[in-house]
């Protein structure tokens, strides 16, 4: 297992400067979330440094490696934005030796969130959007949530997400409408 060190200067060399600095928001925000919730600090800290790492990797590299480890081929029909997290805890795990499923399992749902979601799940997801770096109208309120009640942050995160794509006309990935269903919508 590389040590924390070691794990950053890996990450660092796969992205540019900007997304490093991201990454490096998102961990301190994960590992505040993680000490407020009960969550492993050292889980927290891993999956935010790795949760982008393949965000810089080409469209035919994801494509090979979606067809080589048998991932539902429909994927094929995506494209990075998706592919980042859920493809790219596989470049993640052999790559960077990280074998730890919780960890892995965090960096797949990343973007879309999911149904089910783990307490890491959820640190990483809100992590992701609330860190530092990140400026856009709502973010303040996202991290006040934050501070309060994680369930009503991933919520805040999920529908805001959903109504950003769809006043961009962009496809809707199916699992992103499952985290809408599980965790916004009224029952
Ligand atoms: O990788 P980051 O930029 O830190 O953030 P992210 O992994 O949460 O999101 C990456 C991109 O994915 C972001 O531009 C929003 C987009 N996205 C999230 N859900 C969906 C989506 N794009 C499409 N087309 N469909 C989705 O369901
Ligand atoms: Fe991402
Ligand atoms: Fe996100
Ligand atoms: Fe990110």
């Amino acid at each position: 297992k590389l040590e924390r060190e070691l794990l950053m200067q890996r990450v660092q060399m796969q992205m540019s400067e900007k997304r490093f600095r991201h990454v490096l928001g998102v961990e301190e925000t994960a590992i505040a979330l993680a000490g407020k919730y009960g969550a492993s600090l050292e889980k927290a800290s891993i999956a935010a440094l790795t949760h982008d790492y393949a965000k810089e990797r080409s469209d035919d590299e994801f494509q090979l490696v979606i067809r080589r480890d048998q991932f539902d081929l429909d994927l094929l029909h995506w494209g990075n934005e998706i592919w980042h997290g859920l493809v790219g805890a596989n470049f993640v795990q052999r790559e960077l030796e990280i074998d730890d499923e919780e960890i892995l399992q965090a960096i797949r749902v990343h973007t879309t969130g999911a149904a089910e979601m783990s307490l890491l799940d959820k640190i990483i997801y809100v992590a992701d959007y609330i860190e530092p770096g990140r400026k856009f109208p709502g973010v303040e309120k996202a991290r006040e949530i934050a501070l309060i009640n994680l369930d009503d942050a991933v919520a805040y995160e999920t529908k805001h997400t959903l109504a950003h794509l769809v006043e961009k006309e962009v496809p809707i990935y199916p699992k992103t409408i499952e985290t809408y269903n599980k965790w916004v919508a009224k029952k």
